[in-house]
């Protein structure tokens, strides 16, 4: 319990007391939470000294943003909630764009932001740093929660922690004013006061009737799918998902971040055959995976229908912890709402007492069906990527990135860009669960760098961020964060002189650059040399594969300037068909 001096009360008698920085480090602690991600100033520079002094590993940042990113992932990662601790107004703003992003993709962080003082903020009086962070927050997260009392600030934190990491997990913010920090209480009120929460993330034990219901459905189907979504990374439900493919013998779907739920070179991954399962499958099992854009809203051509917006004939059975989630864009036939560990065990159970161990595999001409169409699109795939042109491309550089992956399957892979996003994730294959990280629901730039801090500091794991020129300059001067904490992380730049492509001209032939355009050439490796890390400059597999195996090797803070083809790569990566285009007539 972390105490400030002791005072003499009015009786005469020495009084322990203790103070709002010190209850919350208390309260955070108790919880088992023993890192912050933040960036100092008033009114929290003391509270990061304090809480370093107190054990815990304070991680500063160069921007809240990254902070921010950094305790999104973390609590990805580890199931607790990541905290991110900023400064008002605009600390405060810049560590929202991350508490968004992180309430969006279900993950669990808090951002806890010192504010002003509130009677001005409240008659809007002109205080340094004045806004309304509560109201602001609102919207954009889980919950959002406001201590002014000391003795309130153990069920502060405890709500918070119960906000972030129950049901579906997201973003939480917590509004710590100044005043808050300096109120002080007798010490043992104080811990008196404060949460050691019980249970934070119940299990949630979805109903028998609607086991049965999935049961039934994936009995009669005759060409199955399973799609795992990132929840299914999340809920760390591994070897029961593993056991559930294997048992059931059901061709299955990693979407983005759940590659390496099982290893990407599964006999059962449909990956390599993506749109003929989505388009021809009958009975669709999704496994914290939502049907947003990414899997087309579940509808249109992807999944078999006739136009756009035309509904497929499959029937889905949906396994998700928001009760909410079900029905959101297509007909649910079969919910299964609960947490993904108590859903999935129920259904091995389910199966067992239906079938004994024999459950009956999917019918042979689908598994065939989609082996050839693997086949066939693997052996393609091996040939780009054998090929070694010069200048080097997206598949020759991946082709060293894919190699290393195998050969350090425990490193973590942060990923973003356009086209340097979509082409890692179909060439490199992962082993392992959690450890493909990238920009998520949103397709987010900027999450390159906090990302891979937190993945270093959380897992003590080398991490390979392989970064988009455009995407990295988001985060770029993080680097000094990676030199500062000397943390195993290798930056590649896959540089291509501009946002998707470094080609597009001014039409005007004026003296700017398209707005697409960067400084071509740029040595981004000597960025991260002005800080002491080491800096590569490559433009071959050769040089690249070297260079990545020694930055593994040395555990240094590394960045590799990976010099590719600027013709190469499309517009938006795999999303063209998102941009507008107008429809004027020409
Ligand atoms: P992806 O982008 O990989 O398709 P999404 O982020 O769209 O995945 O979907 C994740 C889903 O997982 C969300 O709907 C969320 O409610 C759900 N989810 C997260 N954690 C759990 C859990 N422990 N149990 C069940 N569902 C979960
Ligand atoms: N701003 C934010 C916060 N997120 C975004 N997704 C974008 C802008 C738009 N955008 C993309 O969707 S990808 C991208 C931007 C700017 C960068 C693509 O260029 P890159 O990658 O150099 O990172 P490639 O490999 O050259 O395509």
């Amino acid at each position: 319990m972390g105490t400030v001096e002791p005072q003499v009360a009015q009786s005469g008698d020495v009084q322990e007391v203790t103070d709002g920085f010190h209850l919350v480090i208390d309260a955070l602690k108790l919880n088992g939470i023993d890192t912050i991600f933040g960036l100092p100033g008033i009114p929290i520079t003391d509270f990061t000294r304090m809480a370093q002094a107190a054990g815990m590993r304070v991680i500063s940042f160069r921007h809240e943003q990254n902070a921010g990113n950094a305790a999104a992932i973390a609590g990805f990662m580890t199931q607790k909630p990541g905290i991110c601790l900023t400064v008002s107004a605009p600390g405060f703003l810049n560590g929202l764009t991350a508490l968004a992003n992180a309430t969006v993709n279900c993950f669990p962080m808090i951002l806890i932001s010192g504010s002003s003082e509130r009677e001005i903020v409240d008659l809007q009086q002109g205080d340094y740093e004045e806004m309304d962070q509560l109201a602001i927050a609102k919207p954009l997260c889980k919950a959002a929660f406001r201590v002014l009392h000391a003795e309130d600030i153990g069920v502060g934190i405890a709500r918070a922690i119960r906000a972030a990491v129950s049901g579906r997990p997201g973003g939480v913010y917590l509004d710590l004013p100044a005043k808050l920090f300096a109120q002080t209480m007798d010490a043992e009120a104080g811990k008196k006061s404060l949460i050691k929460v019980v249970d934070p993330a119940p299990k949630q034990i979805p109903g028998t009737d609607a086991v049965k219901r999935a049961v039934d459905l994936l009995k009669g189907a005759k060409k199955p799918l399973i799609v795992l979504g990132k929840g299914a990374a999340y809920a760390q439900a591994d070897a029961d998902i593993r056991d559930l493919i294997e048992r059931t013998g059901i061709p299955y779907l990693p979407m983005s971040m759940a590659k390496g739920l099982l290893p990407d070179t599964h006999e059962q991954s449909a990956a390599a055959a993506r749109s003929y399962v989505l388009a021809e499958a009958d009975v669709v099992m999704l496994v914290g995976a939502r049907l947003n854009w990414l899997l087309s809203h579940g509808k249109g051509k992807t999944w078999g229908g006739t136009d756009h917006k035309a509904w497929g004939d499959q029937k889905f059975i949906q396994i998700d912890i928001s009760p909410q989630e079900i029905d959101s864009n297509v007909r649910i036939d079969a919910p299964l709402v609960g947490d993904i560990g108590s859903c999935v065990s129920a259904l091995l159970a389910a199966i067992d007492s239906n079938a004994g161990s024999s459950w009956a595999k999917p019918p042979a001409d689908w598994l065939r069906a989609i082996a050839e169409r693997k086949d066939k699109n693997l052996a393609k795939m091996a040939e780009t990527l054998a090929k070694d042109p010069t200048p080097m491309n997206f598949h020759s550089a991946l082709n060293v990135v894919r190699d290393i992956i195998k050969a350090n399957p425990d490193a973590i892979l942060v990923n973003e860009g356009a086209n340097a996003l979509d082409f890692t994730r179909s060439i490199v294959d992962m082993y392992k669960p959690r450890k493909r990280l990238d920009v998520g629901t949103w397709g987010v730039m900027g999450i390159g760098m906090g990302f891979s801090v937190a993945a270093a500091v959380v897992s003590g794991q080398p991490v390979i961020a392989i970064e988009g020129d455009s995407a990295f300059g988001f985060s770029g001067m993080e680097v000094e964060t990676l030199c500062r904490y000397d943390l195993p992380v290798c930056v590649v730049i896959f540089n291509n002189n501009g946002v998707y492509r470094g080609t597009d001209v001014n039409p005007t032939g004026g003296p700017d650059v398209a707005p697409t355009v960067f400084v071509k050439g740029a040595r981004y490796d000597k960025l991260m040399e002005a800080f002491g890390g080491v800096g590569a400059h490559t433009t071959t597999p050769a040089e690249l594969r070297k260079a990545m195996e020694e930055a593994i090797r040395s555990r240094k803070p590394t960045l590799i300037n990976a010099v590719i083809d600027e013709a190469a790569g499309t517009e938006s990566g795999r999303i063209t068909s998102l941009n507008p285009t107008s429809g004027k007539k020409k």
